[in-house]
């Protein structure tokens, strides 16, 4: 049985103001489509987080519907969906009922959760078993148990719902949304739970042959390749800028022994944190002029424009962070710096310092003063 394992796609995700939809679409139709095509799985299991919202944009929505239906219907291959804590239960179980006899298998909410998914290869079945993330609260409620406390005890509640029998030897694939302890989180993922522990043990999965997990962003096992993260399609914060993204394919013998590998993918604009001084970043050699960049600036002095001037050579550029200057002046001390000045001693400093060369002339000078007056009297009438 040969699976790619995905999760994490947060179609609709927005990225600094831009929505990354175009970015998404271009790495599954160009990169993710194209190596299902070559590897021939027997399935696609993507394990939650379709969505970044519970009420993702229509461009989102139309981008899934063409995925899914390519998956599905043009390659035919089974596809297993669940649910992420940033998904809509809901919402995204809408026609699930339906859509399983076309092999396409979405599980979200509780209420149209039945159980495992049958597959089988040479060797004989595989059961494939679903458990999409659902809040404690709600699972405690809906199995009407009282023992559920935490998200540990809610997954043990589900699987042991959604699997009453693992027969010993069978082989089966745990397909799952959760924060595994041991495991390394990104900026990008949000917390599962305020307070508390939102952490499941490893041990959960120990009675499968295979657990396919999302959530946490970075590619990574949880100690043993059997227990595996695929990471998120692609970045999604600058903390993710040195991870390499991609999907995991698994291979699994008639004995259950499984061999994973990760295969990469590269969207056509990557996420970098350039750390220099800003003139020499900006007289570097470039090739990916294209890709999101965080500047990370060793300037101790205040960069001038900065982000107008490195947009001319980095279109893309997102943010820029100046830790030496932060560290050198607290925020404090510039406000009892700045409040020590009047508004036209602040303003003449500001106009020199964006214009070195010519301080401010007479008339400017009496124009800006003119401006003052008639602000500092708007805001008396109010
Ligand atoms: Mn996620």
């Amino acid at each position: 049985m040969r699976i790619i394992h995905t999760a994490d796609w947060h179609l609709g995700k927005m990225f600094y103001g831009d929505y990354l939809t175009g970015d998404q679409r271009a790495v599954l139709a160009e990169q993710f489509l194209p190596l299902l095509a070559e590897y021939k799985p027997d399935a696609v299991v993507l394990a939650g987080d379709v969505y970044d919202r519970s009420l993702p944009p229509v461009e989102a929505v139309e981008l899934f519907d063409e995925v899914a239906t390519k998956i599905v219907k043009d390659l035919g291959l089974p596809f297993f969906v669940i649910a992420g804590n940033h998904d809509s239960a809901q919402r995204l179980s809408f026609g699930s009922r339906l859509l399983e006899t076309e092999k396409f298998y979405v599980a979200g909410d509780l209420r149209s959760l039945a159980g495992p998914v049958e597959m089988s290869d040479a060797f004989g079945p595989v059961d494939i078993v679903l458990l999409p993330f659902a809040d404690p609260a709600k699972v405690r409620l809906y199995y009407n148990n009282p023992d559920v406390c935490d998200h540990e005890s809610a997954l043990i509640v589900l699987r042991n719902a959604q699997c009453p029998g693992l027969l010993p030897g069978r082989r089966s694939i745990a397909v799952a949304h959760a924060f595994v302890a041991g495991g390394t989180g990104s900026d990008s993922e949000r917390p599962l739970s305020v307070g508390g522990s939102d952490s499941v043990s490893a041990r959960i999965f120990a009675p499968f042959t295979y657990a396919a997990l999302g959530h946490l962003h970075g590619p990574q096992q949880i100690g043993c390749p059997e227990v595996r993260y695929s990471g998120s399609l692609m970045k999604y914060s600058f903390s993710e800028a040195a991870q390499k993204k991609g999907v995991v394919l698994v291979d699994m013998d008639g004995e259950g022994q499984v061999e994973t590998t990760f295969l990469p993918l590269a969207p056509k604009r990557d996420v970098r944190i350039l750390t220099g001084f800003f003139d020499d970043l900006m007289a570097a050699p470039e090739d990916n002029a294209d890709d999101y960049i965080l500047l990370r600036l060793e300037d101790k002095e205040p960069v001038l424009d900065g982000m107008n001037r490195a947009r001319k050579k980095y279109p893309h550029v997102l943010a820029m962070e100046m830790p030496r200057r932060q560290a050198a002046v607290t925020d404090s001390e510039r406000t009892a710096r700045l409040r020590s000045h009047t508004d036209e001693e602040l303003f003449a400093r500001f106009a020199a310092a964006m214009r070195p060369d010519a301080s401010l002339t007479k008339a400017e000078g009496d124009l800006a003063r003119e401006v003052w007056t008639e602000m500092e009297k708007e805001e008396g009438e109010r």
